[in-house]
């Protein structure tokens, strides 16, 4: 059981994922708040040094450190799949929340539940499995991860537990307004360019189903936007009608390729990018590629693509 490591522990740190989104950020902030009630020491580590403005009203983010602790003696990840997005190399005691598929139980103890729409979700029903009290605080943050990670409720897989648990969480407080806000009324000028740029150059290969997006540095340059934020232009191409899979490769700044894909179901995007060890989730993963051309992983997944569908 979780409780049993974290009653006896001293000293834990909650891991956010590297470039960590609202889940991430989420999980790990309700579960701050939940600490705060015990005596013991807590660390909020993230390996990425600067949290996007826009998740910064997600709770506790302000304490966040990017130097893991010496003396820890558990450590807690949230949404992250692979041990890799640590972004540390720890080895004691690890509680493991997740909710990807291709998490591959990296942890001594895993809480993974590749069902749940988010980790905040498996948060969630965990506190609710132990009756610990959720407060306004915790309330938002969960909140804050749930709605990110269903694409503010238009995944089509939201079923009733889903809006049973928001209506759950708006009762203790969580904040609607400032979530949206937060989350999708805070874009930058850069990314709105950049995703212009990127429509513009957005190709469309077998028959129309697969949308390909390619980004250099010189784009990225051109708009002033980050990496980051080429990924929302693959939600907006997979909402067109013919399209079922959407395709990002981006040169990253210190070499390699970065790799998105999206699919509306018609493909596993886990399954393809655990190819290039990556992974995520049945309509959503990526990867990180140093060892291969660009070219050459464009018409390899292409292919694979093409196999599935
Ligand atoms: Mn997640």
């Amino acid at each position: 059981m979780p409780l049993s490591l974290i009653e006896e522990a001293n000293h834990i740190v909650l891991i956010a994922h590297q470039d960590p989104d609202a889940d991430s950020l989420g999980s790990a902030s309700a579960f701050y708040s939940y600490l705060l009630r015990t005596q013991k020491k807590i660390t909020f580590y993230c390996s990425s040094p600067n949290i996007a403005a826009h998740l910064t009203f997600i709770p506790w983010t302000q304490k966040i450190s990017n130097r893991f602790p010496l003396d820890a003696d558990l450590a807690i990840s949230f949404d992250c799949g692979s041990f890799g997005r640590l972004g540390v190399d720890y080895n004691g005691e690890l509680i493991n929340f997740d909710h990807h598929i291709s998490n591959d139980q990296y942890g001594t103890l895993n809480c993974i539940d590749t069902s749940a729409m988010s980790t905040t979700q498996v948060v969630y029903e965990w506190f609710r499995s132990q009756d610990i009290k959720i407060n306004a605080k915790m309330a938002n943050a969960l909140y804050a991860g749930l709605m990110d990670d269903t694409k503010c409720f238009r995944d089509p897989r939201c079923a009733l537990n889903i809006f049973s648990m928001a209506h759950r969480l708006l009762e203790l407080g969580a904040d609607h307004e400032q979530c949206v806000n937060g989350l999708y009324n805070s874009k930058t000028l850069a990314s709105l360019r950049l995703q212009g740029e990127m429509l513009k150059r957005m190709k469309l290969v077998l028959d129309g189903q697969l949308a390909l997006f390619e980004v250099d540095q010189e784009l990225l340059a051109l708009t002033g936007a980050s990496l980051g934020d080429c990924k929302t232009v693959l939600d907006e191409a997979i909402t067109l009608k013919i399209v079922n899979v959407a395709l990002l490769l981006a040169v990253r700044k210190r070499g390699g390729i970065s790799l998105s894909l999206r699919s509306d179901g018609a493909i596993n995007a886990s399954e393809i990018m655990q190819r290039y060890q990556g992974g995520g989730h049945h309509d959503r993963a990526g990867a990180k590629v140093t060892d291969k051309p660009l070219e050459q992983i464009r018409e390899e997944i292409i292919s694979y693509i093409k196999e599935e569908m």
